[in-house]
């Protein structure tokens, strides 16, 4: 396949790491849907059709996971699973799930010493377990994601952070929605960071996955320099529930700069790719200097979990949208769970940029 340009893909070799074996639903314990197949399938897609080249991501400091992210929840992540299996050695086989939550009128500027209290204050849901290898996988994941906005600083047109667990339901200081550290904010407010140089005083994230991205909406709620639009499923409906309504359009210096567009259940790719018409001509009205994508493809009519009806072959429609934007561009993989198809959908969005 001849390449206009070759796109990096930054890979997180740790991923399985992360492996949780059950997530809360309807008062059972089912098995987890966010799996290291999924990953695998778009590694093994990417090397089928040689797009670009594939490579380990470099290590970043904690510095980058600061601007986005809460010094005591970092630390929490980073010590969890030590204090969990200090608790019984017996837990070493065990995942931890929260079961108490401080909601509305609790306290949240305590960190409690009950470690369930603890799991419950960086937590919003019971569907996200934290494993043995959480912390070492989404701290990868991170990297990677910053690895693909460095390629892109340095002057590459577009990178794809290739990981998991994905990141944008997770919010300053909390887990959830099978995410734990925001790869997209990161990226974005690297590219805000960094890129002073290359006259990037602005930054768009894009959020194409099948469910709103509460967690970087909130992170970047108030603020002008990222806009923040998003196509999901209609939360009256759909998870995250509690987020993304339309009437969300940011706050304080940040107003004008959130766009929601949810849809119902069922909707195709004609009403869809309207809706990213929208976003997109709202992302040039706001200016942006850089694009960073949430990649999920679970808008894939066979995705398990979510509602919308989105073939394979139109996930390349997708990508070339994207590239028409003429943004230097994040591509960074969130959800997606009809595992067979994931790498296909995926890579088709990579394919159509090129
Ligand atoms: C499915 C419950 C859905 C959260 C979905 C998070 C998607 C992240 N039984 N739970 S992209
Ligand atoms: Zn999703």
């Amino acid at each position: 396949m001849a390449l206009k340009y070759p796109m990096k893909t930054f890979y997180n070799h740790l991923h399985a790491q992360h492996q949780g074996k059950f997530e809360m639903f309807r008062g059972a314990l089912v098995p987890c849907y966010e799996v290291p197949a999924r990953a695998d399938h778009v590694l093994a897609e990417l090397q089928r059709r040689k797009l670009g080249t594939v490579q380990p991501p470099l290590p970043f400091d904690d510095a980058a996971l600061t601007a986005i992210h809460s010094p005591r929840y970092l630390n929490f992540l980073a010590t969890a699973w030590d204090q969990w299996v200090a608790l019984d050695p017996a837990n070493a086989e065990r995942d931890i799930l929260p079961s108490v939550w401080a909601t509305r009128t609790f306290r949240t500027d305590i960190e409690p010493d009950n470690f369930s209290a603890k799991v419950g204050l960086y937590s919003s849901d019971a569907g996200t377990p934290f494993t043995s290898g959480t912390w070492v996988a989404a701290r990868a994941g991170a990297d990677c994601a910053l690895s693909a906005t460095q390629a892109v600083l340095a002057g590459d047109r577009a990178a794809f952070a290739l990981s998991r667990p994905p990141g944008h339901h997770a919010g300053m200081d909390f887990f959830g929605g099978y995410c734990f550290l925001n790869n997209a904010a990161l990226a974005a407010q690297h590219l805000l960071n960094q890129g002073k140089a290359a006259g990037i005083k602005k930054v768009a994230i894009l959020d194409v996955d099948y469910h709103h991205g509460n967690g970087t909406q909130a992170i970047f709620y108030d603020r002008p320099d990222v806009f923040y639009a998003s196509i999901h499923g209609d939360p009256r409906t759909e998870f995250p529930f509690f987020l993304g309504y339309a009437d969300e359009m940011g706050a304080g210096a940040g107003l004008g700069a959130n766009l929601n567009i949810p849809l119902p259940r069922g909707t195709d790719f004609a009403r869809w790719s309207a809706a990213l018409e929208h976003a997109l001509q709202a992302i040039t009205h706001f200016g942006a200097d850089a694009l960073v994508v949430s990649l999920g493809v679970d808008t894939f009519e066979g995705d398990p979990i979510s509602g919308f009806t989105l073939k394979s072959a139109d996930y390349l429609a997708v990508g070339q949208r994207l590239a028409a934007a003429g943004l230097p561009t994040v591509l960074v993989f969130e959800g997606g769970y009809a595992v067979a198809d994931v790498g296909v959908n995926a890579v088709n969005v990579v394919e159509g940029f090129l």
